[in-house]
C-alpha cells in the first residue's frame, strides 16, 4: 500500500468510528498516524518539486508579510495600495500567477509584502501549486488573511487549508519538552492536571513515532491535537491578521452583521477607495512587534536618527547578523543602555535580548 492509500484507509476507519469518550483515545492515535504519513508524503514530494516556479522569493526588509485569500478578494489591489507595487489586478480569477513582492515603508520600517495567487478550497491536498503557496506562508512573519466583505465564511476555509499543512494561526506552541533517551522507557513529569488528554495517550503517540524511551515534561494543560502537533514536529506557529476588503460596497449595518460572523477581530478596508488603508498599515506594523535599537559607535555619539529596526525577542546576535554576515564572528561583547539591562553601559553577551529603544555598542575582537 502506498502512502495515499494508507491515509485513506485510516480516514475510512475514522469515519466508521463513533465519536465518544471511549473512542477519543483511539481516534487521537489515528490522527497521529495520519500526521506522520502526511509528513512522510510531504518530504518525499518536496524533494521532487522544482525550485524555479516563481515561488522562491528572497526575503528582504525588516519583516515579511504574506496575503492569503481566495481569488478576486482584492489581494493584488491591496498590495498596490500598501506598497505602490504593480501587481496585475483582474476582474476575473487567477490573475496573479506567481509571487509578486512589494515593499511597504512605514514608520522607518521596510516591510516586504507578498501577493500570492488565490488559495482555493482543497489547496492543501492538491499537488504542486497550493502546497508551494502555503510554504511561502510558512516562512512569513505575519499572515494576512484577506476576505471579501460578501464572503466572510472564507475565514474558516483559509484556516483549514493552512491548518492542513501544519500552519497554526495565532496559537502558541504547547509547553511540553520531549527529550529522547537511549533506554529506560518513557518517563512523564506532569506539572499540571490534564483535562483534555491523558499521559497514556501521549505515550501511545510517542510509540507511533517510534519513540520508546524519552523524558517528557508537561508544563501546561494541552489538548490531544497539541500533543500530536508537538510530537509530529511539523508545525509552524504563525501570527495572523484578518482583513475584510471591499467595504465600499456595503453599509454600516451590513458590516456589523458581517463582523459578528467572524471568529477573529478584523481590519475593514477598501483597497479601491483607500478607506482605512493607513489604519491597516498601522495594524500590520503593530502586529510585527518591531523594536528600535540605537547604535552607539565605541566612544562616539548615539545615532538617534536611524534606529536599527529589529523584532521583539531579538538578541544581540540577531543585530550582528543584520549588520554584517561576519559580525557574529567578530563580536566580543556588547554594552547596553536601556530597559533590558540593570544599569547603563552594562556588558552583555550575544544571547542578550534587547528592548525597544535600547542603545547598543558592539565591541569587536581586537583582530577584527
Ligand atoms: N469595490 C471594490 N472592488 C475591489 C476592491 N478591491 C479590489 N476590487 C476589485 O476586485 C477585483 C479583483 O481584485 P484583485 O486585486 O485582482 O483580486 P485578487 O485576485 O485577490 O488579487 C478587481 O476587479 C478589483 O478592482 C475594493 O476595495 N472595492
Ligand atoms: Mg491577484
Amino acid at each position: 500500500m502506498g502512502i495515499p492509500e494508507k491515509i485513506k484507509a485510516i480516514q475510512d476507519e475514522m469515519a466508521r468510528t463513533q465519536i465518544n469518550k471511549a473512542t477519543e483515545h483511539h481516534l487521537g492515535l489515528l490522527r497521529a498516524k495520519i500526521a506522520k504519513l502526511k509528513h512522510e508524503q510531504e518530504s518525499a514530494s518536496s524533494k521532487k518539486s522544482s525550485k524555479d516556479d516563481g515561488f522562491d522569493v528572497r526575503r528582504t526588509g525588516d519583516a515579511t508579510v504574506v496575503f492569503i485569500g481566495l481569488p478576486s478578494v482584492g489581494k493584488s489591489t491591496l498590495l498596490n495600495a500598501l506598497t505602490g507595487a504593480k501587481s496585475t489586478v483582474g476582474a476575473f480569477q487567477f490573475t496573479t500567477l506567481t509571487v509578486v513582492p512589494g515593499i511597504m515603508e512605514y514608520r522607518g520600517a521596510r516591510i516586504q509584502v507578498l501577493d500570492l495567487p488565490g488559495i482555493i478550497k482543497g489547496a492543501s491536498t492538491g499537488r504542486g501549486m497550493g502546497k508551494r503557496m502555503l510554504a511561502v506562508a510558512r516562512n512569513a512573519d505575519l499572515v494576512l488573511l484577506v476576505l471579501d466583505v460578501f464572503q466572510p465564511y472564507h475565514e474558516s476555509v483559509l484556516t483549514t487549508e493552512l491548518g492542513n499543512v501544519g500552519i497554526r494561526l495565532n496559537q502558541t506552541p504547547p509547553n511540553i519538552t520531549i527529550e529522547k533517551t537511549g533506554k529506560g522507557g518513557i518517563a512523564i513529569a506532569q506539572q499540571v492536571k490534564l483535562a483534555s488528554t491523558t499521559t497514556e495517550f501521549l505515550e501511545d503517540v510517542l510509540h507511533v513515532y517510534g519513540i520508546t524511551s524519552a523524558r517528557v515534561v508537561i508544563r501546561e494543560d494541552v489538548t490531544t491535537e497539541q500533543v500530536v502537533d508537538h510530537i509530529s514536529g511539523n508545525r509552524t506557529y504563525a501570527k495572523a491578521l484578518t482583513i475584510v476588503n471591499k467595504i465600499d460596497l456595503v453599509d454600516a449595518k451590513f458590516l456589523e452583521n458581517m463582523r459578528s460572523t467572524l471568529k477573529s477581530e478584523c481590519v475593514e478596508v477598501s483597497a479601491d477607495t483607500g478607506t482605512n488603508v493607513e489604519n491597516l498599515k498601522e495594524r500590520i506594523y503593530e502586529s510585527l512587534e518591531f523594536i528600535r535599537i540605537y547604535m552607539r559607535p565605541k566612544g562616539g555619539k548615539t545615532d538617534y536618527d536611524e534606529p536599527l529596526i529589529m523584532r521583539k525577542g531579538n538578541t544581540i546576535g540577531d543585530v550582528c547578523d543584520k549588520l554584517h554576515r561576519t559580525m557574529r564572528r567578530k563580536f566580543r561583547y556588547g554594552m547596553v543602555w536601556g530597559t533590558s539591562v540593570k544599569f547603563g553601559g552594562q556588558r552583555v553577551g550575544i544571547v542578550h535580548q534587547l528592548h525597544d529603544e535600547d542603545v547598543l555598542t558592539i565591541i569587536k575582537e581586537k583582530w577584527a
